[in-house]
């Protein structure tokens, strides 16, 4: 692929140009230099997309359900951008495929994107690449953007960095349902849903959940709803959107300023650790005193971490 012009992406992303877009975005993916001078020049036009995750065990029915929801905010005339991240394992191979297929119906909708980033082969991590997908997505105008991600434990992308609503699904027959809060699936919940509900036990499962949830209980006066949806069929699926739509008013009125900054926050921390990382890999080894240090920990006139604390000095981060 050329070189990107950042100037060119931006103006197609904020008109919204189909094919800007998803170079915008394999730019987010491949190049973390020209992802930083695409963000910084994307960044004022965000902040007005609602960002759903969805998440839960491989199989759950994440692909099936996202393309309800998409169809349902098409009908209430919302655009939707999607991510969805694929683990791209040998096991999940098939399924990666089967939702690019089933996908596909949707694409011929200029009102839909759809991109599929894989957790594989990674320049820079999976987070920071999902995270500014979404931003791409949002500023490009998508009323409603999308994140469908394997859940806690199978992944390394944490829905919750990313999305404001978390939508967490669940199955009759998928195990035992305090396994799930084990995994830390569980308290990321802003919406429950057992899908499946055509299966047998799908009551029982809503039931325990609901259960294992009051004991939890989530400050901040959103009490999470455990509701039941048929994937295949679609039934369920406009009272979700409801309900996601409910979880943003709750979020607007005030209720999520709080885990907006902790997101903000731990994303500051994470660029400064990259950053610092990056000074670490790449300019420390040419300076002098790094060579001068190396030899004297060789000839042990010091040790490591004592040389460390001087160049970080040196470098004026102490
Ligand atoms: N009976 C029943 N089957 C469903 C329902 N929803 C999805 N399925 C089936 O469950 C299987 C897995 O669905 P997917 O949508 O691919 O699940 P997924 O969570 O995206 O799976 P991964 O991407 O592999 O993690 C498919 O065979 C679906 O047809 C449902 O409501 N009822
Ligand atoms: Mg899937």
């Amino acid at each position: 692929m050329p070189l990107a012009n950042v100037e060119e992406l931006v103006k197609g992303i904020l008109t919204g140009d189909r094919r800007m877009i998803a170079r915008a975005i394999s730019v987010a993916e491949n190049n973390p230099l020209e992802a930083q001078r695409l963000i910084a020049a994307v960044y004022p036009r965000t902040g007005r997309a609602h960002v759903v995750g969805l998440t839960g065990a491989g199989g759950v029915g994440k692909s099936t359900l996202a393309e309800k929801i998409i169809h349902e905010y098409r009908r209430r005339d919302k655009t939707v951008g999607v991510v969805a991240v694929d683990p791209t394992s040998p096991f999940t191979g098939g399924a990666f495929l089967g939702d690019r297929i089933r996908m596909q119906e949707l694409t011929g909708d200029e009102g839909v994107f759809i991109r599929s980033m894989a957790t594989r082969n990674y320049v820079g991590g999976i987070a920071k690449a999902t995270r500014n997908a979404v931003r791409i997505l949002d500023a490009a105008g998508k009323d409603v953007v999308l994140v469908e991600a394997v859940g806690a434990g199978q992944s390394e992308v944490e829905i919750v960095k990313v999305a404001h609503t978390v939508v967490v699904m669940h199955a009759p027959g998928l195990g035992n349902e305090i396994q799930a809060i084990k995994a830390g699936i569980m308290e990321i919940a802003d919406i429950f849903v057992v899908n499946k509900a055509d299966r047998e036990n799908a009551a029982k499962t809503a039931t325990d959940i609901q259960g294992i949830l009051q004991l939890g209980g989530k400050e901040g006066g959103w009490k999470v709803p455990v509701l039941k949806t048929i994937a295949l069929t679609g039934e369920g699926v406009a009272e979700l959107v409801d309900k996601i739509g409910e979880h943003r008013q709750f979020l607007q009125s005030g209720g999520g300023t709080e885990r907006e900054a902790m997101r903000i926050e731990t994303e500051l921390v994470e660029a400064v650790k990259d950053k610092v990382a990056e000074a670490v890999f790449f300019g420390l080894r040419k300076r002098e005193k790094f060579q001068e240090l190396l030899k004297k920990i060789i000839d042990r006139e010091i040790d490591p971490a004592s040389a460390a604390d001087e160049l970080l000095r040196k470098m004026g981060i102490d």
